[in-house]
């Protein structure tokens, strides 16, 4: 590499290599060079926002340095490189991360406070980066960040929304959603505009002779241009820094039509321009519910075509033989939205680089995994064949071909089971007919894996039965989720971080978290346990205020903190939730005044964003706040009860919420929640939970121990058998509940009305999601937390033993075990100075 430079440049480009930053003079000196030449401002006019910029920017050159060096050193070695592929990375906020992964935050702080600012401030100012929906996006901006510090060669790709998640507003009690225009200024990516790749969309295929050899040639109806923005994403105390690359849509060959511009007709004369920028326009809100619309379609393969030309294109730069791809390259499909990506490289392969099918075929199988995160039948995705036939007419070709192949194989091995044909034929014959596209990546990849013990079962025995037949369990296999501890808590909650540093000897826990169990010799430390509480209260105190602020209700930082926020759902139960209040309410005023005197404080705190089309969910946001109306100006209650609603809940509030709990709920109906990975860094923030046994609440319990959490309710083994029951049986209500539905059909939370549909699903209409079912446990489990939270002494002791015990749960180990058993990619450490380096 280095010899293709002369001499001389070499060393003219060595001699004057960027040093960056590493104390506070040199931060400040950064700064105030981007507030005036970067931004255009002085010290006059220097406002919060302007520091923002600045600091952002200064971190950003010391970032892109990293990359460079990163990418460099990559394709000088030429390793195996993971790609991510992902409609969603819910990355929250850049600076405060970027500061802690490089270990310069301390040196920001002091710098910012010079100049005049402070950095809580400053850090406050930027937008959360809301790409994506809830668990699943989530769960893709914690890969990322382990992925960089554990030094893989790996790429992010994803689409640039214009509009993240909505940003939701409670107005008289009902969620508004208003759109997210997150884009005004992003110090954090780099737009490409070098780097860009046409793609085509409907038209027809032709069959064409070349050399003897009869192929399909594509003609495309629509051209749309994908350009490249450029994420960087550090490692935690390593030089490495990965990409993340979004894709933005843009008219192709032009910005809008020029004759119809000049013939005065100027709004059909933008009308392609906007076609084409929908692509790209907003992220669908829905979590765990697909809905076929053609845009949608539209944007997966827009952003995985874009996504596979570019793979494709390094992996020709290094001129090795097509067998030798999946070698160089493991492609992983979070969830199925990206599965045209199977399509896509066997057609680049078989249409463009003329391999046989079979060969091809090969390779591509290689190459992808694919992970599902749901049993949900709403949430799996099927697109009506003729809408596939109209938009990627080739494509549906191919996925004929593919379903062809696979049924002959199926038939030979299972030549007397002809329905297992129709079951798990990727085509399904219904009307319309549809296109089942997890049966397409199952076949597509060689690896297919559940996010965490129960559910990767689950999908087993029960949606892909099939396939575990077919291909035999080895196929299958589980990767529970984790959260990266260095957002969750490190950055979340500084001083508990500290305090664990104080006791691990160090921040190395951070690189490998299950030097959290020296926390537990520590256990009856006395002085421990007091700073400890400590820090809970006042991370309780920086809620209470957020509350104050926010919603005008006051609530005493002493009180139990009990907390629910994710998305809106039926399967996630807030319904649960809020009847359990009503019931705490109930009893409270059945109460007389010295038997209230007894009771503990509780402060019930619910947030999450329900889909715009969603409308029992919303129902379900307008309940709680009818409820919070009533309750919270209740003076009988006082501050035994208060019910709060926050707006909005995003990442960054997370940061802020999560430390503060002192019970989280993660209570869906079993066997519905995949895994769930809020219920991992509310542990790690020192709050017990309450739960069901589902998703990875099972493994935490395995972790952290019977003692240390709050269970509850019917088994996910049950639940089919308890369905059938209400609805082919007599269904009786729980009388606790019954009691609870007849208070808010006396109209004492507001109109009954709005609330018929939720008893009615209940009541009448099979109780579907278990409610009546699991109310009773629900109810005395609660009791349960009250009297152990009255202990407050041996409370902390379960928290701290908790806590001690979730080194299992850090992303860091997801990955590796994704590197091994999956993708067979190797770590490559970059050295700060050289990428030349052995
Ligand atoms: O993925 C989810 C989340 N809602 O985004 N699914 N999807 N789709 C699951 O429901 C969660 O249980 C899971 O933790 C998450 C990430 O795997």
């Amino acid at each position: 590499v280095e010899a293709s430079i002369p001499e001389p440049q070499r060393e003219a480009w060595k001699r004057n290599q960027i040093t960056s930053f590493t104390d506070k003079d040199g931060f400040e000196k950064e700064v105030v060079r981007h507030v005036e030449t970067t931004l255009a401002r002085s010290m006059f006019n220097c406002d919060e926002i302007a520091a923002y910029s600045a600091t952002s920017l200064a971190f950003r050159d010391r970032l892109i340095t990293h990359w460079n060096r990163t990418q460099q050193r990559q394709t000088y070695r030429d390793t195996k490189r993971v790609y991510y592929l992902s409609l969603e990375f819910l990355m929250g906020r850049a600076l405060d991360n970027a500061m802690l992964n490089v270990g310069l935050k301390n040196v920001a702080q002091d710098g910012l406070a010079e100049l005049g600012f402070r950095i809580e401030d400053v850090v406050k100012q930027e937008h959360d980066a809301a790409l994506g929906n809830g668990g699943l996006g989530r769960l893709a901006a914690c890969f990322l960040d382990s992925l960089a510090t554990l030094n893989f060669p790996a790429w992010g790709y994803g689409l640039r929304y214009r509009y993240g998640i909505f940003k939701q507003e409670i107005i008289d009690g009902y969620q508004v959603e208003v759109p997210d225009y997150w884009l005004d200024f992003n110090p954090w990516e780099f737009p490409r505009h070098d780097v860009t790749v046409d793609i085509q969309f409907f038209g027809q295929v032709n069959k064409k002779t070349v050399g003897g050899k009869t192929i399909s040639v594509w003609e495309a109806g629509e051209i749309v241009q994908a350009v490249a923005y450029d994420v960087p994403i550090p490692g935690y105390d390593t030089p490495t820094t990965n990409n993340l690359r979004l894709w933005s849509s843009k008219a192709s060959g032009g910005e809008f039509d020029f004759q119809k511009f000049n013939s005065g007709d100027y709004e059909s004369s933008v009308a392609d321009q906007q076609r084409a920028e929908t692509i790209s326009a907003v992220l669908y809100p829905n979590d765990n519910l697909e809905r076929g619309k053609e845009l949608r379609l539209k944007q997966q393969y827009f952003w995985v075509a874009a996504s596979l030309y570019d793979i494709v294109r390094r992996f020709k730069k290094s001129r090795r033989s097509w067998n030798e791809f999946p070698d160089q390259v493991a492609i992983q499909l979070n969830d199925t939205h990206p599965t045209l990506a199977i399509v896509e490289l066997q057609r680049i392969l078989v249409d463009i680089e003329g391999l046989e099918w079979d060969n091809a075929w090969e390779i591509v199988t290689s190459t992808f995994g694919y992970t599902n995160h749901t049993v949900l039948p709403e949430a799996l995705e099927k697109w009506p064949v003729g809408l596939v036939q109209h938009l990627l007419p080739r494509h549906l070709q191919i996925i004929y071909d593919i379903n062809l192949f696979f049924l002959q194989s199926v038939e030979k091995a299972f030549p007397d089971d002809r329905d297992m044909l129709r079951r798990v034929s990727i085509i399904e014959e219904s009307q319309p007919k549809m296109v089942r596209m997890a049966f397409l990546a199952i076949v597509g990849s060689h690896k297919v894996n559940g996010v965490a013990e129960l559910h990767s079962d689950l999908i087993k025995t029960t949606i892909f039965k099939d396939f575990v037949e077919i291909y035999g369990p080895d196929k299958f296999t589980n990767v529970t989720n984790g959260i990266t501890p260095r957002r969750w808590l490190h950055q979340a909650n500084p001083r508990l971080s500290e305090l664990i540093a104080s006791k691990c000897g160090g921040n190395d826990f951070l690189k490998d978290l299950t030097l959290l169990n020296q926390l537990e010799k520590h256990v009856e430390d006395k002085q421990f346990r007091k700073e400890w509480a400590e820090i809970k209260y006042a991370n309780k105190v920086r809620l209470a205020k957020h509350i104050k602020d926010t919603t005008g209700v006051v609530v005493n930082p002493a009180s139990l903190f009990d907390v629910q926020v994710k998305r809106i759902h039926e399967y996630k139960r807030q319904q649960l939730n809020i009847f359990g209040v009503i019931h705490r309410y109930l009893s409270l005023k059945a109460m007389t005044p010295d038997q209230r005197k007894k009771q503990l404080p509780r402060v019930s705190i619910f947030g999450g964003k329900a889909a715009p089309g969603y409308w029992m969910a919303k129902q379900i946001i307008h309940l709680i706040n009818s409820v919070g109306a009533v309750v919270n100006k209740d003076e009988d209650i006082g501050d035994l009860l208060k019910v709060i609603f926050l707006e909005d809940y995003n990442v960054s509030k997370a940061e802020m919420i999560c430390p503060a709990s002192d019970i989280s709920e993660h209570i869906s109906t079993a066997g519905t929640e995949a895994s769930g990975t809020s219920n991992m860094k509310f542990v790690l923030n020192g709050g017990l939970i309450i739960g069901t046994c589902d998703g990875a609440n099972i493994e935490i319990t395995r972790e952290i121990g019977e003692s240390n959490i709050f269970l509850f309710g019917n088994l996910s083994e049950d639940v089919e058998d308890l369905r059938h029951a209400h609805t082919y049986g007599s269904h009786t209500i729980d009388s606790d509940l019954d009691k609870v539905f007849n208070e808010i059909e006396k109209g004492t939370f507001g109109t009954p009305h709005d609330f018929s549909a939720m008893i009615a699903a209940v009541r009448q209409h099979g109780d579907y999601y278990l409610v009546s079912d699991d109310f009773h446990s629900y109810i005395e489990t609660h009791q349960l937390v009250d009297e152990a939270y009255r202990n407050q002494d041996e409370w902390i002791a379960k928290c701290i033993t908790s806590v001690s015990r979730m080194g299992f749960f850090t992303s860091d180990r997801c990955i590796n075990e994704y590197a091994e058993e999956i993708w067979n990619v190797e770590p490559l450490a970059v050295d700060r100075h050289s990428i030349w380096g052995p």
